[in-house]
């Protein structure tokens, strides 16, 4: 299962929150990258070059790290990725990965919310964790880019008929339970009940 959303609408929050409820682990690049850039390994100093601004981590960087972190036992089961693909190359190489592993998607999880309440939001997150990424002017450039290049990874996931939206407007366990509830769909109840 992949989350996909604009920054700042929900996507670690709710993935926190699915895979404890799936019994799935999640996989975020974003946590990932800062893990090594507190960690000062060479993977976290080149990320923070391009996390500081707000622009994406280099493709070939990011996909090898997905490639290496999937390739652990704890994956077998079924995974929840947040915050990857975001680019149509991301999406050509986890297709990649997954075919040779045998393994495929089974839902693609957008969440939805207007750009000034994602700007709220992460100007108030900057307020209270002061992260380097989250200030007025790299928060807009990380929202141009998601309309830019990740709006279309969303399109190709639509076009294959795996694309759930669910709104993430709302209080935490409101947006929770819609995702839950689009999960519970006919389509995608295998997921949801652990197969
Ligand atoms: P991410 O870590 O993915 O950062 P993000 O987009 O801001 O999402 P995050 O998960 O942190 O925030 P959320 O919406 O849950 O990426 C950071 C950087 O890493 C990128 O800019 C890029 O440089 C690099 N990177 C990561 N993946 C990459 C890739 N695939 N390719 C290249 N580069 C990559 O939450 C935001 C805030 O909103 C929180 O404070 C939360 O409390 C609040 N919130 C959540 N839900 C709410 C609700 N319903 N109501 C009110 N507030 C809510």
């Amino acid at each position: 299962m992949l989350i996909i959303g604009p920054p700042g609408s929900g996507k670690g929050t709710q993935a926190e929150r699915i895979s404890e409820r799936l019994g799935v682990v999640a996989i975020s690049t974003g946590d990932i990258f800062r893990a090594n850039v507190k960690g000062g390994t060479p993977l976290g100093i080149e990320a923070k070059k391009y996390m500081d601004v707000g622009d994406f981590v280099p493709d070939s960087v990011t996909n090898e790290m997905v490639r290496s972190r999937l390739s652990q036992d704890d994956v077998e089961n079924g995974f929840l990725l947040d915050g990857y693909p975001r680019t149509a190359a991301q999406v050509d190489y986890l297709d990649g990965v997954l075919a040779r592993r045998g393994q495929q998607l089974d839902v693609v999880l957008q969440l939805t919310a207007d750009d000034d309440e994602l700007v709220r939001r992460l100007l108030g997150r900057a307020r209270e964790t002061g992260r380097s990424d989250d200030n007025e002017a790299v928060i807009r450039h990380r929202l141009d880019l998601y309309h830019e290049q990740t709006e279309k990874v969303v399109a190709k996931y639509a076009e294959g008929g795996i694309l759930t939206q669910v709104d993430g407007i709302g209080g935490i366990d409101e947006v929770t339970d819609r995702v839950m509830a689009a999960i519970a769909a006919p389509r995608i109840a295998s997921l949801a009940s652990g197969r």
